[in-house]
């Protein structure tokens, strides 16, 4: 008795578990820039296209969870992911009003690097990263 009451609290505790980690696995949040692509060179001023999945890109203004804003780190390396990403810090872009696109306009010729991060709408980073890195050159 005592043992096929244990049984059917396993398998219980197994069917309400497994639609929580099939739930995880589809949410998975990524980000990634698109434009410009990895090593290219290209011309200023210089395009930055963001995609994301997993999350809803939406003004730093939603408070809900499941939401989150582009950030971009231009040629900055990243502050504390466990922080607020700083604000009014050359380098450190908010894309505040949910864009998934913004124009670098001063970029001296020369290599650089911008990396993306996807924060909550207190800007602090989402717990895991979703993070990602290009390099490119401008002529
Ligand atoms: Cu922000």
């Amino acid at each position: 008795m005592k043992t096929s009451m244990a049984v059917i609290l396993t398998l219980c505790t197994a069917a309400l578990l497994a639609p929580t980690a099939q739930g995880q696995g589809a949410k998975k949040v990524t980000v990634k820039i698109t434009s410009p692509t990895k090593g290219a060179t290209v011309t200023s001023p210089v395009l930055v296209k963001l995609t994301a999945t997993g999350v809803r890109i939406t003004p730093a203004t939603v408070e809900e969870p499941g939401t989150g804003h582009h950030h971009l780190f231009v040629d900055h390396d990243l502050t504390p992911l466990s922080d607020t990403i700083p604000k009014g810090k050359p380098g450190i872009i908010h894309l505040g009003r949910g864009q998934t696109e913004f124009q670098l306009d001063s970029l001296a010729p020369g290599p650089h690097r911008v990396i993306a991060v996807i924060a909550d709408w207190r800007h602090v980073p989402l717990n895991p990263p979703v993070v990602d890195t290009v390099t490119f050159t401008v002529k």
